[in-house]
């Protein structure tokens, strides 16, 4: 009798552990996060250009992001850019605090020959898109339009 009492307690605590275990591969994977694969640049203001000489060509776009005024990601610059254009993010995420902070996605124009030019720029929360976890959130700064380009 004894053995079979510590069998239905060993199964039971075996029970436990592997449910235990469950949960925790639950959170392992659930950790919240907003990640961003690539923005497209839907529209921007022509008269961005600010060298007398003007834009030969198109723009060369990238994307410069901080969180809390603090600088947190340069993108790779999309050469001659045609609207609408696609810059990577290279899977960007923010999570923990981080959710809850401004982010601030300034867009440039590289220039070689004098300082990048300030196309424009658009804000947003991370934290609002988790409740709707959008694929696309266009996002609206003047006439500057970005749209993000999210996975879940
Ligand atoms: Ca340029
Ligand atoms: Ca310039």
């Amino acid at each position: 009798m004894r053995t079979n009492a510590w069998n239905a307690w060993s199964t039971t605590a075996a029970l436990c552990v592997a449910l235990a275990g469950c949960w925790g591969c639950g959170e392992g994977s659930g950790t919240p996060q907003v990640r961003i694969d690539q923005i497209e640049v839907m529209s921007i203001d022509e008269n961005y250009v600010e060298d007398p000489w003007g834009e030969e060509g198109q723009p060369d776009l990238y994307a410069d992001v901080s969180v809390n005024d603090e600088p947190y990601y340069t993108s790779p610059v999309a050469l001659e850019s045609a609207l609408p254009q696609r810059i990577s993010f290279e899977g960007l995420t923010f999570q923990g605090a981080e959710l809850d902070r401004e982010v601030v996605i300034r867009i440039f124009d590289e220039d070689q020959d004098s300082l990048d030019d300030i196309v424009g720029e658009v804000t947003f929360t991370p934290r609002d898109l988790m409740f709707s976890e959008p694929v696309r959130h266009p996002l609206y700064g003047g006439y500057l339009q970005v749209d993000l380009l999210l996975t879940w």
